[in-house]
């Protein structure tokens, strides 16, 4: 073989150790933070300009998600395949075959350490580095740029299968997959609210819509990772910085400790459109922050926070609004989920989403206010929610018998919903739809339901006015900067 068929040989073995050691890495980390692909995802999601997000969340969507993460692979891959290039450089050229295997484990092994901080997990990577150098050394790998092509084709069929192995077992770790949450602190509590509060709830018709209390695995998610943090409750701790009078740090312990409550408190994405389905609920269990922010004594001039998600996530709001919240551990009676911020997020009521830090682990006191993750992006979505109602897919139901049933959600945070009106004339006339009953929690929402008797298309329109008084506006706008607006308006039995 020439140098210079050797040296191809090696970029061939290389990129198929790149793919193996990315491979093994999800298998051993699944989608977690420990993924090695995952703090490059962040990189790229950090650097990308502001205007770029914001048109690929209003223009690609969810989509969009798979090219910044297959960047991250690919660069992933490139960094452990040129770990390993290295080594079988040093084999070669060297002629030190030992020497260039534990060269090519070492430095896959670091690179994974230094990118996730996972020392134990960044094994799994080394180690399929060292595998791949060791046969590539010992020429065990077909000659890639041999003819003979069942040899090659056979090692691409290998790597294919070894990965696709590696992505399924990898699926069944960490994120959305990990083990079923335990109970929380206090979730006898839980469950006996969560038991009152779905009594409340209008019997609707939907077997697909749920009521007051949207179940776990449908509850909307936004993260800014792609790979969730993992923090055990053990080691978590959240942490006043800043403009402080006192210092204070608590850990899981100390705040489970405390009088734990169980609040039924609507989520509502500012990045959603109109009827969208970026809104649900679900009754949290957790602790009010206000005696917290008492002990810190905030002195700041701003008098304003900025509160700090282990994924790198921010996001900075009056210190008033922040007194209002409610930190959580537990969901539906459940330990708080993964996707949700396990092992402690923070509930701001009726604001917007985005200032319900999950993973939450620092809260800054600052002098000046400063912008959050969001708000450098263009969004304005720190501010209390907007009215809405809705009418989702799975709220329309013919009931069989000429009449077709309309229910769904309404929601204005901290205002509260008195009435939600359906027009089945594209706004001619409006009829009051049934309301479930007023629960005492103050960010709650409410369901409304409607039976009517179609004849032929109808223009439904459906409008809320909130616990003010004040009518949901009929003025149309999209969600960029400060939440979407108007009226949802759809066909029905057209
Ligand atoms: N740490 C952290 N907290 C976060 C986010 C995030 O990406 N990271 N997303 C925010 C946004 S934009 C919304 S709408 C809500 C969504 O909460 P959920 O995923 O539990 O529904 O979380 C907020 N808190
Ligand atoms: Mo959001």
């Amino acid at each position: 073989m020439t140098a210079h068929e050797s040296r191809r040989r090696d970029a061939a073995v290389s990129v198929a150790a790149g793919v193996l050691a990315v491979a093994a890495s999800y298998a051993v980390a699944g989608a977690t933070a420990s993924f090695v692909a995952s703090p490059i995802d962040r990189a790229i999601v950090d650097g990308t300009p502001g205007a770029i997000v914001t048109f690929m969340i209003e223009n690609v969507g969810e989509p969009a998600h798979l090219l910044h993460l297959g960047g991250a692979v690919a660069v992933a891959v490139g960094l452990f395949g040129a770990c390993v290039f290295g080594g079988l450089r040093v084999a070669h050229r060297v002629g030190r075959p030992l020497g260039g295997t534990v060269l090519a484990a070492g430095a896959a092994w670091l690179l994974a350490t230094g990118l996730t901080g996972a020392p134990v997990s960044a094994v799994a990577a080394g180690l399929s580095a060292g595998v791949v150098t060791a046969a590539g050394v010992s020429g065990a790998v077909p000659d890639a740029v041999d003819p003979s092509r069942r040899q090659a084709l056979a090692a691409v069929a290998a790597i294919v299968g070894v990965s696709g192995a590696a992505a399924l077992i990898g699926r069944n770790r960490g994120g959305d997959a990990a083990p079923a949450a335990a109970p929380a602190p206090g979730a006898a509590g839980a469950e006996a609210r969560l038991g009152e509060v779905e009594a409340a709830s209008l019997d609707v018709a939907s077997d697909d819509l749920h009521g007051l209390v949207s179940p776990i695995d449908e509850f909307y998610s936004v993260d800014i990772a792609e790979f969730e943090p993992e923090i055990p409750a053990a080691e978590w701790s959240l942490t006043f910085t800043g403009e402080t009078g006192s210092d204070l740090t608590v850990d899981y312990d100390e705040l489970t400790e405390r009088e734990a409550e169980h609040r039924l408190v609507a989520l509502r994405c500012v990045g959603e459109d109109i009827n969208e389905r970026k809104l649900d609920a679900a009754v949290w269990t957790g602790t009010p922050i206000a005696p917290l922010i008492d002990a810190v004594d905030p002195e700041g001039a701003c008098d304003c926070a900025m509160l700090r998600g282990e994924d790198g996530y921010y996001v900075q709001f009056p210190v008033d609004v922040l007194s209002e919240g409610f930190l959580a551990w537990g969901m539906n009676g459940r330990a708080l989920p993964p996707t949700h911020g396990r092992p402690v997020r923070v509930l701001i009521p009726g604001h917007w989403g985005e200032t319900n830090v999950k993973w939450l682990t620092e809260i800054e006191l600052l002098e000046t206010e400063e912008d959050g993750y969001w708000e450098e992006r263009g969004w304005e979505g720190t501010g209390p929610v907007n009215t809405v109602a809705k009418l989702w897919d799975e709220g329309i139901t013919d009931l069989g018998d000429g009449r077709t049933e309309l229910a769904g959600h309404a929601y204005a945070g901290t205002r509260g919903i008195d009435r939600v009106e359906v027009s089945t004339d594209g706004g001619e006339t409006w009829t009051d739809a049934e309301l479930s009953a007023e629960l005492p929690d103050e960010d709650a929402w409410r369901q409304w339901r409607h039976v009517f008797e179609p004849d032929g298309a109808h223009e439904v329109v459906v409008r809320a006015t909130d616990g003010e008084g004040t009518l949901q506006p009929a003025a149309e706008s999209g969600s960029v900067p400060s939440g979407a607006s108007g009226w949802v308006s759809r066909t029905v039995n057209g």
